[in-house]
């Protein structure tokens, strides 16, 4: 055992990126993970001549969304001359990571590997104009928020015998953002960009491979949000990649487990920036990954961690018995956790319509003031008189429901939908109140004892104390919050330290003995947590409004399934 401070992390920095899907992020910890400096590159706003909106490309057409994965690369530039411009002490970084967006994939072409390892360090061009031509197969990088592979997942299930054998294999069933279903639809679409790729990353290990100047393998936790996975086996499973397109193996390279080392920095980083050539690269992983499960630091059971971002999303911790075995179900994902990924399992609920929705309503009845949004929050009672609004501005998730918007009222059993708008008041609360109701039900029904222990918040709109509140509400239990914001970014750089701190011990370092030993000062440091709210009561209304909620987004399923 370590026995003191200095001996787990020595005294360099870690730093922490997060490629997520509207903006590049990078946070550094010291060593005792305290945040030191911070910086992001926003895509729409500081790289506007790649045209994005919200990150992305809606190509219409194709019925696609993707991002140009060039204006990744680009960002990383530019955030990185930003760190320079305010001097931050690039020399002092002893290891890094990152946190991708899940699922998105890019295609590296023939011969890539070599222009990688050749990146000309001496030379004026920066790394976008080295790659931009010659190293990807495709710019189009598809991304989470695509939702136009029905097809491939359906003759993915159907090849494997079925929904249930996809999800007790890989984690999840086939679905639509996954990569495994968008390498098929690739595959069978474009054909000659599949047979000229020599390398498939993430977008988390496509950044890693930036930084190694080589490719940096997958790790076991973003792999299982690809649909290509053997979740217990902690391999490629062959029935699945079979089931996806020919020659895939070798365009995935091997598997790495989550802490460990991916190498070292590559020169030109040592050479431009001024990072130590011994700087360590530890493996990427996903968003969902670092931020709820490394950035919160959870670890028990019963806790659950809730994103507000552009995808609301839900993570816990399931028990799985003495084998500890994952079962994943119809329903929600399971991947190895990233901190832990040879012991435990976190399951993950995803919804599209996060964000998406609550600024279009605070835009639509109150004046894009997030202020007035609260005020109308505040003016319709607890449960809304059983008014309930379900919105979706995109196809969302969970349930797999098309965009739309439909209004009920609940009188006792009696539900009835009614074709109107509803007060802005009771739009409002109706929206965020049903957003919730279904997280409670969704999360009861893969596993989650109910009310929870308690709620760990994060993500742009968990600042919304009126938000945070409801949030409580709903699922009776205290609601806590990480002083840290950029929980991805944050939860990269403190797996970049537990990655240094394992290599360094030549054994795995559990972050609960990281965070237990250098954590000296817990209000100073990345993973802080502070009470917020605490449930008023309710009596069983939301058990109820839960319960309704889940009955009616059945209904809409079936009659969608019987068109
Ligand atoms: C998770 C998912 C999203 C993205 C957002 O399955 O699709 O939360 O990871 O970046």
């Amino acid at each position: 055992m370590p026995s003191s401070t200095l001996d787990l992390l020595g005294s360099g920095l870690f730093l922490g990126f997060d490629s997520s899907t509207q903006s590049l992020k990078a946070t550094a910890v010291d060593d005792k993970l305290r945040v030191v400096a911070s910086q992001c590159v926003n895509f729409d706003s500081e790289l506007p001549q790649y045209g994005t909106r919200g990150g992305v490309l809606h190509r219409e057409k194709e019925g696609s969304i993707t991002a140009p994965c060039i204006m990744w690369v680009e960002a990383l530039e530019l955030l990185l001359g930003k760190l320079a411009a305010e001097k931050f002490p690039f020399h002092k970084v002893v290891a890094l990571s990152g946190s991708g967006q899940q699922h998105g994939s890019v295609y590296w072409r023939k011969g890539a590997a070599q222009l990688l390892g050749d990146l000309d360090v001496a030379g004026d061009d920066d790394l976008a104009a080295q790659l931009r031509d010659r190293a990807f197969s495709t710019h189009d990088s598809p991304v989470w928020m695509d939702s136009s592979t029905t097809q491939q997942c359906r003759a993915i299930e159907e090849a494997l015998g079925g929904a249930a054998s996809v999800a007790s294999l890989t984690g999840s069933r086939a679905y639509e953002r996954f990569t495994g279903p968008q390498i098929r639809k690739l595959y069978e679409r474009q054909p000659e960009v599949y047979g000229d790729t020599e390398r498939i990353s993430l977008v988390s290990s496509f950044m890693a491979s930036i930084f190694l100047g080589r490719y940096a393998s997958i790790d076991y936790s973003d792999a299982a949000g690809m649909n290509l996975m053997d979740l217990e086996k902690r391999c490629w499973s062959h029935a699945m990649l079979e089931a996806t397109a020919p020659g895939l193996e070798q365009r995935l390279g091997p598997l790495a487990a989550s802490h460990e080392v991916a190498g070292n920095i590559h020169p030109f980083f040592v050479t431009k920036y001024g990072f130590p050539s011994e700087c360590l690269v530890v493996h990427w992983s996903g968003d969902n990954p670092c931020s709820l499960a490394a950035g919160l630091a959870l670890e028990h059971p019963g806790d659950i961690a809730i994103s507000l971002g552009t995808s609301d999303t839900l993570v816990f911790f399931q028990v799985f018995g003495v084998t500890r075995n994952p079962q994943p179900g119809l329903e929600g994902h399971v991947f190895p956790n990233p901190v832990d990924v040879m012991n435990s399992y976190m399951a993950m609920l995803c919804y599209k319509n996060g964000s998406l929705t609550r600024e279009d309503m605070r835009d639509r009845y109150a004046g894009g003031s997030w202020q007035k949004f609260n005020l109308l929050l505040q003016q319709s009672p607890p449960l809304n008189e059983g008014k309930l609004v379900f919105f979706y501005k995109e196809p969302e998730i969970l349930p797999p429901l098309p965009a739309g918007m439909q209004r009920y009222v609940v009188d006792g059993d009696s539900v009835s939908e009614v074709a109107g708008e509803f007060s802005p008041s009771e739009e409002v609360r109706g929206l965020v109140e049903g957003q919730f109701a279904s997280m409670r039900a969704h999360a009861e029904r893969i596993g989650l004892p109910m009310p929870p222990n308690r709620i760990i918040a994060t993500g742009g709109a968990s600042a919304n104390q009126q938000l945070v509140q409801l949030m409580a509400n709903v699922f009776a239990c205290d609601v806590y919050q990480a002083q840290q914001t950029d929980s991805a970014s944050a939860g990269a750089a403190i797996r970049a330290a537990q990655g240094w701190a394992s290599h360094r011990q030549q054994r795995f370092v559990p972050l609960s003995e990281l965070i237990h030993n250098t954590a000296a000062a817990p209000n100073d440091s990345a993973v802080f947590l502070k009470l917020v709210a605490s449930a008023q009561s309710c009596d069983d209304g939301y058990e109820r409004m839960a319960a309704t909620r889940a009955k009616i987004e059945q209904q809409l399923l079936l009659a969608r399934h019987s068109c």
